[in-house]
């Protein structure tokens, strides 16, 4: 075994996006691509010497070969030990709640979270810092900006090492302890959540069904829910990790879940339906003909987080992302606590809650966590609903709609145009920024604008700040239209148009949604020229 250092050169469009560098599997087997990349993060690091580094996937094709590169690269930039899932699985939470327990130096998540999997679809890595969350904005750019000067990698010639038993192998003079990817994570789960309470709720006959989506929450809601809390086998759905989450979108919404969302309306539905998304970090929740949009999860969950014995001492703020509906806001405001509006990316999250300001975050795209971890996390919302069940006695449908009557509704939809031309979009979006100074005070389709911006934030904490972050038009009913371009996807451009209205009125809350925003979205395509711009009559997919 020796380390051998290789010349490279460097590639060019290696910047990270909303969470992660995110390509086609394709590009990453390219020669010194993901050597390139690692190399750039461990250059930007600084002195990696004796350090511990975490490292797992969400078993998407190339977790693998990807995992046995990185090791041979670790050590031969001199790290100590590497936590490593076993069979290369790590969940995003999960990795997150690792490098915390055992205060690693960092961790690499080998995921493209939600995108699709197999040798045509996406592939992905993240690099995690010392807190367990996302590298802030400061950090990915300079890796970025090191990956454009490279001129050489680093990497052991060892062999490739067996990963699929527990126990401690070695590359150079680099341990690499083969962990189980569940037990610190299921272990963290049983001191948030009422064990005890659950378990008698599934005793007493309470039926649910989770899917895992071929994706990497499968082994995490196995052991958890029908191991740990006594749910009947069958419980868990498509709970083995597939290296192409078989054939399907590991993306938890009611268009690619469509099959549970028609198991949860059907005779004889369970009571309580859930989903995750390719790296676990995301959640879906059901009830029984009833969807339960993120946003408003988010909201229910502060409204009674002492119920979870990990919350009972209350919440100490709430943050949301900027597209995300302001249900939270008027629940922070009952309670007397701050809510905090950061853009799109759980990494804008991490120095509120490593400040102590924020308790739970909450995203409209199925993202929501707490100050547990620094990242979202799926199966943690889904035990916090089923707490929640376990303490109330009621169902999500009534959990919901008492929230309504004391908080009023924000209707809520986003609808994406996947895949539409690059240029189209910049230009869209250039279009609507040139516009935005003259749209206060005027009126149309019954709506008139009070503000319109392009949202900028400063980060409260550290100070740091970030800018073209999402169109935002407010209207003087509190309604809101956002436009973003999506930074997760790997072809052409997606636009993101975010509608949002609320209602007060207990008769007027069970609307179908789409019918209570049409007209909000017709003012919403006709400001922006979507059609004339993206030669698109209607959005791709509608959550
Ligand atoms: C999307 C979501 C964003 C989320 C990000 C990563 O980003 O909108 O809220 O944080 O995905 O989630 P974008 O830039 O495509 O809108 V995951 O579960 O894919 O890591
Ligand atoms: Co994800």
């Amino acid at each position: 075994m020796a380390i051998q250092t290789v010349a490279t050169t460097p590639i060019p469009g290696q910047r990270p996006g909303t969470s992660g560098l995110r390509k086609k599997v394709t590009v990453f087997q390219q020669p010194s691509y993901l050597e390139n990349f690692i190399q750039s993060v461990f250059d930007t690091l600084g002195d990696t010497s004796g350090k511990t580094l975490v490292l797992g996937g969400d078993g998407r094709f190339h977790n693998r070969d990807a995992i046995q590169i990185i090791l041979k690269m670790a050590a031969a930039n001199g790290f100590a030990r590497v936590l490593l899932g076993q069979g290369g699985i790590l969940s995003t939470p999960a990795t997150s709640c690792v490098i915390r327990k055992h205060g690693a130096f960092g961790g690499i998540i080998l995921s493209a979270s939600h995108n699709p999997g197999g040798p045509d679809g996406d592939f992905g890595v993240k690099y995690n810092s010392s807190n367990g969350g996302p590298a802030p904005e400061q950090l990915t750019e300079a890796i970025y900006e090191r990956s454009q000067s490279i001129s050489r990698y680093r990497i052991s010639d060892a062999l490739d090492i067996y990963i699929d038993s527990l126990g401690t192998e070695h590359i150079e003079d680099m341990a690499v302890e083969i962990i189980d990817p569940v037990a610190d994570y299921a272990e963290l789960m049983s001191r948030l959540f009422d064990f005890e309470a659950i378990r008698k709720l599934f005793a007493g006959g309470f039926t649910m069904r989770f899917d895992g989506m071929h994706a990497v929450s499968g082994p995490y809601a196995k052991t958890i829910l029908e191991d740990m809390l006594g749910a009947p086998h069958g419980t868990v759905i498509n709970a083995v990790p597939l290296e192409d989450f078989g054939g399907h979108h590991p993306d938890p919404n009611p268009v690619n879940a469509s099959e549970l969302v028609a198991l949860m309306a059907a005779d004889h539905a369970p009571d309580f339906g859930a989903a995750s998304d390719g790296d676990a970090d995301r959640n879906m929740i059901l009830g029984r003909e009833f969807d339960v949009t993120p946003s408003d999860s988010l909201a229910v969950l502060a409204e009674h987080a002492r119920v979870a014995p990990g919350y009972a001492a209350g919440l100490k703020g709430i943050a949301r992302s900027m597209p995300t509906s302001r249900a939270a806001d008027r629940v922070a405001e009952a309670l007397g606590i701050q809510c905090y509006e950061t853009p799109t990316g759980w990494k804008y999250f991490g120095t509120l809650l490593d400040a102590g300001r924020a308790t739970l975050c909450g995203e409209e795209s199925y993202g929501t966590g707490s100050d547990h971890i620094r990242e979202k996390d799926g199966v943690w919302a889904v035990l916090f609903w089923l707490n929640l069940q376990a303490a109330t006695g009621k169902s999500v449908e009534e959990i919901v709609t008492a929230h309504w009557a004391r908080f009023g509704r924000h209707y809520y939809s986003r609808h994406d145009y996947e895949g539409i031309d690059a240029d189209a979009a910049k230009l869209l979006m250039q279009d609507l920024r040139i516009k935005l100074p003259n749209l206060p005070g005027n009126t149309m389709n019954h709506y008139t604008i009070a503000a319109a911006d392009d949202f900028e934030y400063t980060d409260p904490v550290d100070g740091s700040h970030a800018s073209q972050q999402g169109v935002r038009i407010m209207m003087t009913d509190g309604s809101r239209i956002v436009y973003r371009l999506s930074g997760t996807g790997t072809e052409g451009a997606t636009l993101r148009v975010y509608l949002e209205r609320y209602e007060a009125d207990v008769s007027q809350q069970h609307i179908p949604t789409q019918q209570a925003l049409a007209s909000l979205i017709a003012l919403a395509d006709s400001m922006a020229s979507i059609v004339m711009h993206t030669g698109r009559t209607n959005p791709s997919v509608i959550t």
